[in-house]
């Protein structure tokens, strides 16, 4: 498809577009019925075929407040080819049906918190397990540990997600203010690490309920990250960012934008839920 273009593709990870789009109804019911069935075939086959795109997903879901409509979230190795399917899904009920309300564009990234082999070794296994270094048990925790990193590095850098009826998204940045005690960025790499440690420990509380994807925003859109949470209950989106408040990190660091909180639901199902 972009083959004629160079292709963007990032050293490692996928490029995520969050979509919102509101519908110009006056526009819809300007269509035929013919014309509105023709219009939701396209759209549904166009969101196939870019499912079937190697290493591509697409989310589709519904906006619970008038903010948007319809949202997309796309994750795609190749800005061309996210372009591209962004244009296309824009034009996807036809002209001027569908409007963009907002965007946010992110990459998947690896952590700069995660704990490294060096530091489980010293940490726990040494220092709170008591093992000797080199020994039997010393050696398959090491192994088992580097097995378990390798999975959620997987996960950070090309996760696979749910169809878990909650999606929550919103945009936010590490605090910049000119007091240094409210500057994430003028902290040295240990401090942050720890700060990191403790939102670390409130999050994992929410394993098997939360799945949390953190893209990395820096130079390319308006906040710093895109955190996108898929829930089986609301309950636990509004529980898990108010828990988070108090972490030091968020209670001292963290700015917010917008929140779009929205529900996953095959084309056939969004089209009724969104009245069209
Ligand atoms: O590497 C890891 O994922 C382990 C620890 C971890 C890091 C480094 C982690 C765990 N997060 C990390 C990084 Mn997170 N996260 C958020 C929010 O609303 C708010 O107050 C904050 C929004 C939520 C809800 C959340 C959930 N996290 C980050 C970063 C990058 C920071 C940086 O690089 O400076 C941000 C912006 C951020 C924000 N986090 C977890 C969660 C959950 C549920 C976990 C546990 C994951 C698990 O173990 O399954």
């Amino acid at each position: 498809m972009s083959e004629s273009f160079s292709s963007l593709i990032p050293l490692e990870g996928w490029h995520v577009l969050h979509l919102f789009y509101s519908v110009d109804h006056g526009q819809w019911s300007m269509l035929s019925d013919n014309e509105k069935r023709e219009a939701k075939t396209q759209l549904s086959e166009l969101v196939q075929e870019i499912r079937s795109h190697k290493d591509t997903q697409l989310l589709t879901f519904a906006i619970a407040s008038p903010k948007a409509d319809l949202g997309f979230m796309l994750l795609t190795p190749d800005l061309q080819d996210a372009t591209y399917f962004e244009k296309r899904l824009t034009l996807g009920l036809g002209v001027e049906i569908l409007t963009p309300t907002y965007s946010y564009l992110s990459q998947t990234e690896r952590s700069e918190y995660t704990t490294t082999a060096d530091q489980y070794a010293q940490e726990t296994l040494i220092g709170e397990k008591g093992m000797t270094e080199g020994s039997e048990e010393f050696n398959q925790a090491i192994e088992e540990f580097n097995d378990r990193m390798k999975h959620y590095l997987q996960h950070r850098l090309y996760p696979v997600l749910p169809d878990w009826p909650a999606i929550c998204f919103y945009p936010m940045s590490k605090r910049r203010s000119p007091h240094p005690e409210y500057n994430w960025y003028s902290l040295n790499h240990e401090e942050r690490a720890k700060l990191m440690k403790g939102h670390a420990v409130t999050g994992r509380k929410y394993s098997g309920k939360i799945l949390q994807l953190i893209t990395g925003s820096t130079g390319l859109d308006e906040y710093e990250w895109g955190v996108t949470l898929l829930a089986k209950d609301t309950i636990e989106i509004k529980n898990i960012v108010y828990e988070m408040r108090f972490d030091e990190v968020s209670a001292r660091y963290a700015e917010f934008g917008d929140f779009y909180i929205g529900m996953q639901l095959p084309l056939n199902e969004l089209f009724k839920r969104i009245c069209l």
